[in-house]
C-alpha cells in the first residue's frame, strides 16, 4: 500500500507542470489614451492599460475570466499559442466555447508550450479595440540568446477609435456603406499609450518585443483618410531623465521595410530563389448589403 502511494505521489509529481491561477474581472473603465476623448474602454481588475501577462514555457495557466461588463458578451483568445489537445481553451465564441454572459465566468486552463512574444485579446465581435487587449510573453528558461541581451522592452503599436466597437460595426455593416469602408481610426499608440518613455542605460543591450495589436491601420486600406489625422505616435528611449524630451518629429510618408531583406536569427537557412510563380487573380466583391 506504502508502495502503491508514493508510485501515485512520483507519477503525480511528474505530470504536473507549475499552475499559475489569475482571476480576470473584465470591466468598463474611463481612459483617454490620446489625450483627445475619454472613453469607456475595457479592462481587466480595474486596470487599462491591461499588464503583460508573463509566464515560463512548460507552465499551465488558469485564468478565471469573470465578465462584469454588464452588457457585452465576452471571450479571451491566446494570440499565437497552437493549443494542441485543448482547442477548446482557444477562446472564438462560436467556434471553441460559447460567449461568456455578463455577470457569468469561464475556466480557461492550458499548458503553454511555446516561448515567445504574443498578445491576447477578446475573440467578441470587434471588442479588442475596444482594449481587451495585452501582451504575453512566454519565457524560455533555455532562451538560447540569454547571454546577448541584458533586458526586455515589450513594445505594442496599435491604432485608437473614439467611438467603441458595437457602433461601428453596424455602421460598417450597413446598407450606408456598400463599398465596404473600414471605419478610420482617430491616432495612434505604443503601449496603449501616447508618451511613452523606456528608460535605457549606456552599454546595456535590449532585446525589444515588438507587437502588432491595431485593428486595421493600413493607409491603403482605407477610402479616405481624413486631414486632420494624425497617424504619428512617438516613444523615446531616455538616457539622462532629467534632460528635457526632444519634440516629436512628424513622419509624412513611412519608408516600408522589406522583411524579405531580414535574415533569420537563429541560424536557419535563407529559401533559394523562387523557381515557380503562381498568379491567383483575387477580387473583393461587395454584397448589396455593404458586408463584404
Ligand atoms: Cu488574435
Amino acid at each position: 500500500m506504502l508502495l502503491l502511494w508514493a508510485l501515485l505521489v512520483f507519477i503525480h509529481g511528474t505530470a504536473c507542470a507549475k499552475v499559475t491561477a489569475y482571476e480576470y474581472n473584465i470591466t468598463w473603465v474611463n481612459r483617454n489614451p490620446d489625450g483627445l476623448h475619454m472613453r469607456p474602454v475595457m479592462g481587466i481588475n480595474g486596470q487599462w492599460p491591461i499588464p503583460a501577462l508573463h509566464v515560463t514555457k512548460g507552465e499551465r495557466i488558469v485564468v478565471t475570466v469573470h465578465n462584469h461588463l454588464g452588457n457585452e458578451t465576452t471571450s479571451l483568445h491566446w494570440h499565437g499559442l497552437y493549443q494542441n489537445g485543448t482547442a477548446h481553451m482557444d477562446g472564438p465564441p462560436g467556434v471553441a466555447q460559447c460567449e461568456i454572459p455578463p455577470g457569468d465566468s469561464f475556466v480557461y486552463d492550458f499548458k503553454v508550450d511555446q516561448p515567445g512574444t504574443y498578445w491576447f485579446h477578446s475573440h467578441t465581435r470587434g471588442q479588442y479595440p475596444d482594449g481587451l487587449r495585452a501582451p504575453l510573453i512566454v519565457d524560455d528558461p533555455e532562451n538560447p540568446f540569454e547571454d546577448e541581451f541584458d533586458e526586455e522592452v515589450v513594445l505594442s503599436f496599435s491604432d485608437w477609435y473614439h467611438d467603441s466597437m458595437v457602433p461601428l460595426l453596424s455602421s460598417f455593416i450597413s446598407v450606408t456603406n456598400p463599398t465596404g469602408a473600414e471605419p478610420v481610426p482617430k491616432s495612434a499608440l505604443i503601449n496603449d499609450s501616447q508618451d511613452v518613455t523606456v528608460a535605457v542605460q549606456a552599454g546595456k543591450t535590449y532585446m525589444i518585443r515588438m507587437i502588432d495589436i491595431r485593428l486595421t491601420s493600413v493607409k491603403e486600406l482605407f477610402d479616405a483618410i481624413p486631414d486632420d489625422l494624425n497617424s504619428n505616435v512617438t516613444g523615446w528611449l531616455v538616457l539622462d531623465g532629467n534632460q528635457e524630451l526632444p519634440k516629436p518629429a512628424n513622419v509624412d510618408d513611412f519608408d516600408p521595410l522589406d522583411d524579405l531583406s531580414i535574415q533569420p536569427l537563429d541560424g536557419a537557412a535563407v529559401l533559394d530563389k523562387v523557381d515557380r510563380t503562381v498568379t491567383l487573380d483575387l477580387k473583393m466583391d461587395n454584397l448589396g448589403d455593404g458586408a463584404n
